[in-house]
């Protein structure tokens, strides 16, 4: 048989596979004790694209121990107070320029109704739920992992395994969890090969500032909006 070469032959960048990441969609975030502005609007929307053939279909919950230390009422502190905290593991904070923590009120404590998946969002079809936050001492917004790699997560290992090439995020709070995921979504890509798309309709933020997107798009985030989604699934 003679060896053909084909112009055709089909590319790997032509492979199309993929995932759909919803970010946080729970009670407290929607009608709870952080409820981010009009997020009821996006649950039917967000149902809408998950009853789509994506490869994989992955719920984010932000999963806190009580007392965590996100929560204003751990420090005695007001809620919008900023403080600064170091990697719990650092026996030497001087050595540890820390990170800022803006303080929130208690919000997705572990076995709260507030922490469980908003109504009305379709859970059940979701492959995986990736929890994060769950260290009492380390914030963790993306869904990839935190700040200081000190949290183990799976959603990497979830994508890898089914090869997707495209991660559409959607979700709460678009100026904060939705954006870290999704820039860390595009770190992995750079190791992956895969691709980042932010679905702009079906994100909500906390704050009206609206510089996550730009932030977004610097960091190689591409922000699409669902009716294209739909056209290319
Ligand atoms: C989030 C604030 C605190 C989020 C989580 O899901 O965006 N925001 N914890
Ligand atoms: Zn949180």
């Amino acid at each position: 048989m003679p060896l053909i070469i084909s112009s055709e032959a089909p590319n790997a960048s032509d492979k199309f596979i993929p995932a759909l990441v919803v970010v946080d969609m729970q009670t407290d975030f929607v009608s709870g004790s952080l409820a981010v502005p009009d997020a009821l609007s996006i649950i039917d929307p967000i149902n809408s694209m998950l009853s789509l053939p994506f490869a994989l279909k992955v719920g984010t919950k932000d999963f806190h121990p009580p007392k965590h230390i996100s929560f204003a009422s751990t420090h005695n502190k007001s809620i919008g107070h900023r403080i600064t905290i170091y990697r719990p593991d650092h026996s030497d904070s001087k050595s540890d320029a820390g990170i800022e923590q803006v303080l929130w009120p208690d919000h997705c404590v572990q076995s709260t109704p507030g922490c469980e998946f908003v109504e009305g969002l379709n859970s059940s079809v979701l492959d995986a739920v990736v929890h994060k936050g769950t260290h009492p001492k380390v914030e963790c917004y993306s869904a990839f992992g935190d700040p200081w790699g000190i949290t183990a997560m799976e959603l990497p290992s979830l994508l890898s395994a089914k090869g997707v090439t495209d991660v559409f995020v959607v979700g709460l709070a678009g100026d904060y969890c939705v954006k870290s995921t999704s820039i860390d979504a595009v770190k992995y890509g750079l190791k992956a090969g895969s691709r980042t798309w932010v679905i702009k309709d079906l994100v909500r933020s906390v704050g009206n500032e609206g510089t996550e997107w730009d932030e977004m798009q610097k960091a190689g985030v591409m922000v699409i909006d669902s009716g294209s989604v739909k056209a290319r699934l």
